[in-house]
Formats: structure tokens, C-alpha cells, sequence
């Protein structure tokens, strides 16, 4: 109770300061139309800083609207939920022209985008999508298609093990439970290797898209699984974070246990030039220009297609050493 009427005096605060400082005139009603010469807010909510990838599509953010002239306001959830929520309910009370989040995780989102709906701010989400039935609670969706990344992660092992007839033992390093690319990337590598039967996933389990708990978990596989063929790792640091486990169990990453992972950072580059990654499936994480340029078209009120899809490739060890050198994240 005491909270909520913190909270409500907070957000009165806010509103108050806004008033004090701002233009003055204000629009009747809906959001407000700054005049010329007023910088357009776009209030994002980032997941956290959880991976390299992260750190590069926050940096990205942010130069990129810098340079468009667009004032930012960053909230970091910290891999919550709940505070995108509290963040994106904040940005509504200040006001704010045009809403861009990364979803944590894909369900319980209505409540909130029907709130800003009804104060006319329109929602662009980047990075992560929602599974939102209701189409019209956010204008477009920004990022990659992660069924594809984990489609290309299992193609690959389908080529590598073509002349394998015994059993090929995968482990699964699943990214956030419930984000768009934990889920898809999982559905997506299931789907290319279900034809062949020698592809096993003998166990799975999220390591959070951490270095940290990617470790922790191998540790736990490499105890309890008696043969490991294959890693596949929904991203990069919990694939390196996964190779300490794997070289302090006296192993070889990369010849005793192959592995495939998701993202393309510098650091899983290098990891690859030195044999210990197999094959990595990009992401690009350098979307912000690309966000911002949907942010004026949708505050403008044009024609914004509902879904944008980045492009991205794959790298083999040879590619990625080659890359390295001009790699920007
Ligand atoms: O792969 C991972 C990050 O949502 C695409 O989130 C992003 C994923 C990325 O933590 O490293």
C-alpha cells in the first residue's frame, strides 16, 4: 500500500518537473507534440547487461541516438521483468514521445502495452519480440529471427556429423527461460537435426545468457554425462564460460567436445581462432541506427513495416580469425 502511494507521489514528481521545465504550452491531450526545435524522448528499457552482445546493442542505442539528435532515456531492468514494467509505466507518466524495449521474456505484456496505448505512445520493441495476440499494442518489431540462428546451428552439426553413425551426444546451454531467443533458438536446432536419430540432446538447462552460470552448468554436465559429444550454446558467453568448465575437467573445447554457439562477439572469435568454438551463428547487435530511423517514422505517424529482420551470416574458425582484426563487438 505505502509503496504504491510512494510510487504515486513519484510519479506526481515527475510530472511536476516535467511542467516546471517544459515547454509550457503543452498539447491537448494525447502525446505531446513537441514543437520544432524540441528534441524528440524515446524512453527504452534494455534487459541488462548480461553478454558482450548486450553491452554492444546498449552502446549501439545509444551513440545512435546521440547522433539522430534523440534524447534517451536508458532504464536498465536487469534482466527483470518486473522492472521493464515499472520502467515502461515511468516513461508513460513522464510522457515520453515513443517507447523502444527488449523484451526479457515473451508473455505478460499486454496489460502494460494497453496502457500506452491508451496514452497514444506508440511501442517499438527491439531485439526480442512479445507473443502478443493483439497486434495493434506495439507498431513494429526490430531484430533478428532466431528460429533461423538455431536452424543454422543444427544444419551445421548435420553436415559435420553427415558420415557419423553412432550416437551424437549434445548439451544444451538455453538462454533466459521464456525469451524470445532461448525459445526459438532451441526450436529451431530441434528442428534440423530431428530427421537423423543419432542426434541426442542428453540434457539442457538455462544458463541465463551468462559466463558465470554457462560454467556453473557445464560443471554439472560434465559430472553427470558420461560422454559429451556436442555443446551447443544459445549464445557466446555461456559457450566461454562453458569452455573453462571444459578445460578444468582436463578436456579439449573444440576436439573432445565441438561446439556451436550464437552471436559472433570478439571474444568467441577469438576463442575460435584458437580451436575451442567450432561454428558461430550471428546476431547483430549494432541496431540502433536502424531503431532510431523507426523511432521518427513511427513518431511522424508513417507507414512503418511490422516487422524488420537484420541480416547476419556464419562463421567458420577460418572466417572468424579473418574477421577479427575488424571486428566492432
Ligand atoms: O543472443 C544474448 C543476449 O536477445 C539476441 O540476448 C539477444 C540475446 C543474445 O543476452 O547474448
Amino acid at each position: 500500500m505505502s509503496k504504491r502511494a510512494a510510487a504515486a507521489l513519484a510519479a506526481g514528481a515527475m510530472v511536476l518537473t516535467l511542467t516546471a521545465c517544459g515547454s509550457g504550452g503543452g498539447g491537448g491531450g494525447g502525446s505531446a507534440d513537441k514543437g520544432s526545435g524540441h528534441k524528440l524522448v524515446l524512453g527504452f528499457s534494455q534487459v541488462g547487461a548480461e553478454s558482450g552482445w548486450r553491452t554492444a546493442n546498449t552502446k549501439s542505442v545509444q551513440e545512435a541516438a546521440k547522433k539522430a539528435g534523440i534524447e534517451l532515456k536508458f532504464s536498465d531492468a536487469q534482466q527483470k521483468q518486473e522492472n521493464q514494467i515499472k520502467a515502461i509505466r515511468s516513461f508513460i507518466q513522464q510522457k515520453v514521445d515513443v517507447i523502444a524495449f527488449s523484451p526479457v521474456v515473451e508473455s505478460g505484456w499486454d496489460t502494460v502495452l494497453k496502457e500506452a496505448k491508451d496514452a497514444h505512445i506508440p511501442v517499438v520493441l527491439t531485439d526480442r519480440a512479445v507473443d502478443s495476440k493483439d497486434e495493434s499494442l506495439y507498431a513494429s518489431f526490430l531484430g533478428s529471427d532466431f528460429v533461423a540462428e538455431g536452424k543454422s546451428a543444427g544444419d551445421w552439426l548435420v553436415k559435420e556429423y553427415a558420415s557419423a553413425s553412432d550416437d551424437v551426444n549434445i548439451v544444451q546451454l538455453e538462454g533466459t527461460t521464456g525469451s524470445a531467443p532461448a525459445n526459438d533458438r532451441k526450436a529451431g536446432f530441434a528442428d534440423a537435426v530431428k530427421a537423423q536419430p543419432k542426434f541426442k540432446v542428453v540434457a539442457s538447462q538455462t544458463g541465463d545468457f551468462t559466463r558465470a552460470k554457462g560454467k556453473e552448468v557445464m560443471q554439472a554436465f560434465l559430472k553427470a554425462q558420461s560422454k559429451i559429444d556436442v555443446l551447443y550454446a544459445h549464445n557466446d558467453d555461456m559457450a566461454l564460460g562453458a569452455i573453462q568448465a571444459i578445460e578444468e575437467a582436463g578436456k579439449k573445447p573444440g576436439k573432445d567436445i565441438k561446439i556451436v554457439s550464437v552471436d559472433g562477439v570478439k571474444d568467441a572469435f577469438t576463442a575460435m581462432s584458437q580451436g575451442k568454438i567450432n561454428y558461430d551463428v550471428e546476431c547483430n547487435p549494432l541496431l540502433g541506427d536502424q531503431l532510431m530511423d523507426l523511432v521518427k517514422k513511427v513518431k511522424a505517424g508513417e507507414q512503418v513495416p511490422r516487422r524488420i529482420k537484420t541480416e547476419e551470416g556464419t562463421f567458420t574458425p577460418e572466417q572468424a580469425t579473418a574477421a577479427l582484426p575488424n571486428r566492432q563487438y
